[in-house]
């Protein structure tokens, strides 16, 4: 299965807001599969279609530690999220090397299909509730950067920015050019 390439803030697709997707067919398991293992890969515990690129409602997550509870989540909706919020410490694989409190819900009830299309009703607490509503806002196109002060977010920004720019210069395709 293809590793798939992740979007890295400040890239403008990350704020792409995704579309419901119309019937859960054979075509979509090899886009599920993949995310799976570019997720794993990379030592995540949820991963958006968005962040790959396909602006289409679909989230896997697998927060499992030792036995693996992988889910897939098609066209998620959250019917219910605790009045009770709670500050926490997040990263995301779309802005790497960054951590930083985000306030959410401790719980959330959260309704989509499977992988077969069948519906599904999930009520989440803890880590699995935290994960949810972060991979929810990458469908809103929304990234955690976004809750943090301008100042933070224009240094996250300009840090990422310059990560990127180096990367590209010491690419091996770089090299030897001249
Ligand atoms: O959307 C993503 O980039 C995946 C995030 C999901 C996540 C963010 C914050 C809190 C929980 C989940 C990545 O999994 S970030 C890496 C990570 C790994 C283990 C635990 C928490 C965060
Ligand atoms: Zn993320």
């Amino acid at each position: 299965m293809p590793l798939l390439p992740i979007l890295r803030y400040p890239d403008p697709r990350l704020h792409k807001v995704a579309a419901p997707i119309p019937a859960v067919t054979d075509a979509l398991q090899p886009l599920i599969d993949d995310m799976f293992a570019t997720m794993y890969e990379a030592k995540g515990i949820g991963l958006a279609a968005t962040q790959v690129d396909v602006h289409q409602r679909l989230i896997v997550i697998d927060t499992g530690d030792e036995t693996p509870a992988p889910l897939v989540l098609i066209n998620p909706d959250i019917t219910w999220a605790s009045p009770e919020r709670q500050k926490g410490e997040e990263g995301c694989l779309s802005v790497p090397g960054i951590y930083d409190g985000v306030e959410r819900s401790v719980a959330v009830t959260v309704t989509a299909l499977d992988r077969h299309g069948n519906p599904q009703t999930i009520e989440a607490e803890g880590m699995l509730a935290v994960c949810i509503q972060h991979e929810m806002d990458h469908l809103m196109g929304k990234v955690f950067v976004e809750y943090l002060s301008p100042l933070k977010r224009n240094r996250i920004k300009t840090k990422l920015l310059k990560e990127e720019r180096e990367e590209q210069l010491n690419a091996p395709s770089a090299k030897g050019r001249y």
